[in-house]
């Protein structure tokens, strides 16, 4: 296939509909829908990467922001875990700060450490000086999901995925990864009027980003607010909500499944359903079953008049990443507990399907076969 660096200059629904993919009955897609898929469809977050030689042994001498704009790697490191697992949809290898660098922001990933940025963006002057992202130096990155796109079967999905302003931001402000995000939120206590400059500088960032991949023909596309968790509701409504939901907004009209996720966001989940996804991603700390009635009940407050199918989004989610450490019996017996949690929600009406997955990402040392079974297990739950 080959490049379509036209559909780079302007956001192109159409152009970007005819190029998808024949794809539509994949497990995944049909879950994600609210349809009765063939199989419980199972991917897993930082399935690509951390736990697999094959992966050590491509990546060697190659830096992790390289990886990700050298297409034939992008496209080889995202299909690793596929092919080693039946998984369901492969999720694009990239970074969420992917679109800062390829604007021409100083940052960099350090190995056992995460995104590292040279300058960090505390003040007005800061937030005035990000640059712009032109959509052209993401050419790498169409270029490797074609690659994935040609490897795929047409009942394997592709997920391309953005970090939400948030947690990008949560980054820029504190030069790097961070405990607490002591820094980033003082800004937004201290100077909400520069905080809000910010979500507005990197929110069309963040959807050009997304639609760059929706237009190189991604099936699906999630959205990483991992550290929004850190937020009371309050704070999250103000300071994060608009931007997350004109995202969203902004995507919707490509017509492919969205995929919201945070960690430790339990008492946010009504909220993060209410920015605009199709699906939520839930993390361990919250049983499926309860998170839809949350879910459920946040949806039905804010349009007391809809149809049922209003209050209900499909659930993502949500085996602790741990417990793939605890041999198969303990496995199992949580990854059915999960189904059944998710199955029990959809009987009530709380919930219109589950992709199964982790409640956040493969930790490193994880054994793949380990994680090989897991797939098997869910597939069957
Ligand atoms: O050298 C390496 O191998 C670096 C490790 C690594 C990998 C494999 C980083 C650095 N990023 C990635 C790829 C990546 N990042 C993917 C694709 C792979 C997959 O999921 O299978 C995705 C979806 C991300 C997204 C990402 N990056 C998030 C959101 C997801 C999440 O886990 O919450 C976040 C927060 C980041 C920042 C980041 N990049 C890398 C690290 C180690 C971190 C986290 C740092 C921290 O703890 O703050």
């Amino acid at each position: 296939m080959t490049a379509m660096p036209s559909l780079l200059r302007s956001p192109n629904f159409q152009a970007a509909a005819e190029h998808r993919r024949a794809a539509h009955d994949a497990p995944l897609l049909q879950a994600a829908r609210g349809e009765k898929p063939s199989r419980r469809p199972v991917w897993m977050m930082r399935q690509a990467g951390r736990s697999l030689p094959e992966y050590r042994a491509i990546r060697e001498g190659t830096s992790m922001l390289d990886a990700c704009m050298n297409p034939d790697m992008l496209a080889e490191i995202t299909m690793q875990p596929v092919r080693r697992h039946d998984a369901d949809a492969a999720i694009l290898f990239s970074d969420i700060v992917v679109p800062l660098k390829a604007a021409g922001v100083g940052v960099d990933i350090v190995a056992g450490r995460g995104p590292v940025v040279e300058h960090p963006c505390r003040t007005p002057e800061d937030v005035a000086a990000l640059p712009d992202l032109d959509p052209e130096a993401l050419q790498p990155v169409v270029d490797g999901i074609q690659g994935v796109l040609s490897q795929l079967s047409m009942q394997q999905a592709l997920i391309g995925f953005a970090g939400a302003p948030f947690t990008v931001a949560s980054y820029l402000v504190e030069g790097g990864p961070s405990k607490n995000h002591e820094v980033t939120k003082s800004l937004m206590y201290r100077d909400p009027e520069t905080w809000h400059a910010l979500m507005r500088a990197l929110t069309p960032m963040i959807v050009r980003f997304l639609q760059v991949q929706a237009e190189a023909g991604v099936d699906a596309i999630q959205l990483f607010d991992s550290w929004a968790g850190y937020l009371t509701a309050r704070d999250y409504r103000e300071f994060v909500a608009p931007y997350s939901r004109e995202i969203f907004d902004a995507i919707r009209q490509y017509e492919i499944p969205m995929i919201h996720f945070g960690v430790g966001t339990g008492e946010l989940l009504g909220d993060m359903a209410l920015v605009g996804p199709d699906v939520v991603g839930v993390d361990w700390r919250v049983p499926l079953d309860s998170a839809a009635t949350r879910i459920s009940a946040a949806l039905g407050e804010a349009n007391p008049q809809g149809a049922p199918e209003q209050r209900q989004k499909v659930l993502q989610g949500n085996l602790d990443p741990a417990v793939l450490f605890a041999g198969d019996d303990a496995t199992r017996s949580e990854i059915r507990r999960i189904a059944r949690e998710a199955d029990l929600a959809i009987e009530r009406g709380q919930a219109r399907g589950h992709i199964f997955n982790l409640g956040h990402g493969v930790l490193p040392h994880t054994d793949p076969d380990a994680i090989t079974r897991a797939f098997e297990e869910a597939h069957n739950a």
